[in-house]
């Protein structure tokens, strides 16, 4: 379903197969050289969400090869496929997004049951490429605006475990945001033990 232009969401685009094999990488990652850690904004705010990065490190507000922490360990290419894929369903298979859409930055996203981010854009990249988003675990309400103003109007979208949702086009700078987890929400078999991952896939638009 596209909920404004550029803005598609695909539910239940993963299996449960795939569902459970991507938690078990992101468990990997979570725990690899960049490990889970609450990010720290520039301003001393201290977020919510845990996060870790594959391929450029995020550093607010700028991509880095190595930041604080440990390089980051590369992008798989299995992965980068994977994004490529998910503009495919969303965009089309032959369209100019798809053909060229190669991400070489993931940020993977744990929210425990109070865990929130704030209306926010995604203006940290040099391309204007879309970006993936990928669903494990709990259930959010993500929050969907517009591209002038974090206040209204929005629309507010359940978000699933297995979900795909493509930002594109004109939705690409929109204000965006995650005010509440359901808790509880997850199918068992997923073997997480609460909590929301979120994966999203991108084109930094730097230079290897
Ligand atoms: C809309 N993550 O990592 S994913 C983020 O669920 C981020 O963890 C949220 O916002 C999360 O920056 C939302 C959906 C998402 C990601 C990027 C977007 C929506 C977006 C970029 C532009 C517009
Ligand atoms: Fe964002």
């Amino acid at each position: 379903a596209e909920i404004a232009p550029g803005a598609v969401h695909v539910p239940g685009w993963l299996d449960l197969a795939q569902q459970r094999e991507l938690v078990l990488r992101c468990r990997e990652w979570a725990t690899g050289p960049v490990p889970l850690r609450h990010v720290v904004l520039p301003g001393g705010g201290r977020m919510s969400v845990r996060s870790t990065t594959l391929g450029w490190d995020w550093a607010p507000y700028r991509y880095l090869r190595t930041g604080e922490h440990k390089r980051a360990p590369d992008m798989p290419g299995w992965l980068a496929e994977l994004g490529r894929r998910a503009v495919a369903e969303a965009c089309g298979e032959d369209s100019a997004e798809a053909r060229d859409y190669l991400p070489d930055t993931a940020l993977l996203n744990f929210y425990d049951a109070s865990a929130r981010m704030g209306m926010h854009q995604d203006r940290d990249e040099f391309s204007a490429a879309p970006i993936v988003s990928l669903s494990l675990g709990d259930a959010c309400v993500f929050r969907f605006g517009n591209t002038q103003t974090r206040a209204a109007p929005y629309q507010d979208v359940e978000l699933r475990s297995g979900d795909l949702f493509v930002f594109g086009g004109p939705s690409r700078y929109a204000f965006h945001g995650v005010p509440r987890i359901l808790p509880g929400t997850a199918a068992p078999e997923l073997g997480m033990k609460g909590g929301r991952l979120n994966l999203t896939l991108r084109m930094t638009g730097r230079a290897a």
